[in-house]
């Protein structure tokens, strides 16, 4: 997929707030600081679509792009803050966790974890009650430029012993790096693939609903 238009939508750290339901989307998650701004800059090909930062916590936002006018990137907040305090986080995951329950057009939940650590509960965990709600979702290693082929390797095969164990049950599972841009072409195909197909004609009686507009 060549991403033509990368453009960012809307932010806000409520659900109630975003926008009605309208193309297929696409949500990234994962622990502060796993490199989730970073794959989303490399994948869009924008150097600061989303913001990179080293502070943990500071996306707090529910924050949608628009792709080629075709779908959205929706990058959520991380999990595991280390510098806020615990209402706050209970808050921010309630909000994340409607989305992930109740967004109708959401495709695909992309677990970002990193690949210079052995599994960590925590991503487990959370698989598990993506699992759980029946939401579909893909795990995707990031830094492996940071670690040699062996440890990213190790790790790769202890987490799908963990998988195993745990009855999960990912999509696809991507080994990435946003510095050299491994498994861009990857990603961007199979979210492709999960797009409907482009007829050329004009959908018919689309409505759009823009009430959230007149707040
Ligand atoms: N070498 C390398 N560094 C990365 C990669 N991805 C992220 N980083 C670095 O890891 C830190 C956290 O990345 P960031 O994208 O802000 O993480 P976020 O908190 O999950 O959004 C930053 O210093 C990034 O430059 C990667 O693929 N390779
Ligand atoms: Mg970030």
């Amino acid at each position: 997929m060549k991403i033509d238009a990368a453009e960012f939508r809307f932010g806000c750290p409520h659900y109630e707030d975003i926008p009605p339901a309208s193309l297929p989307e696409f949500a990234f998650v994962g622990r502060s600081n796993v490199g989730k701004s970073s794959l989303i800059n490399m994948l869009t090909g924008r150097k600061e679509l989303a913001h990179t930062s080293s502070k943990p916590g500071k996306t707090r936002c529910l924050n949608i792009f628009s792709i080629n006018r075709q779908w959205h990137l929706v990058d959520l907040p991380g999990y595991g803050y280390a510098k806020v305090s615990k209402a706050k986080q209970l808050d921010f995951n309630q909000d994340v966790s409607t989305y992930l329950t109740e967004r109708s057009t959401l495709e695909q939940v992309f677990l970002l974890v990193d690949s210079q650590l052995e599994p960590l509960e925590q991503d487990l965990y959370f698989a598990q009650w993506l699992q759980e709600c029946t939401v579909p979702f893909s795990l995707i290693l990031t830094k492996t430029d940071r670690s040699s082929n062996t440890t990213v390797r190790n790790h790769a095969s202890q987490f799908e012993k963990a998988l195993a164990e745990w009855k999960l049950k990912p999509n696809r599972i991507f080994n990435c790096s946003a510095k050299t841009g491994k498994g861009r072409g990857d990603i961007l195909q199979w979210i492709e693939t999960r797009l409907p197909k482009k007829s050329g004609k004009q959908g018919k009686g689309t409505k759009i609903n823009l009430n959230w507009m007149k707040k």
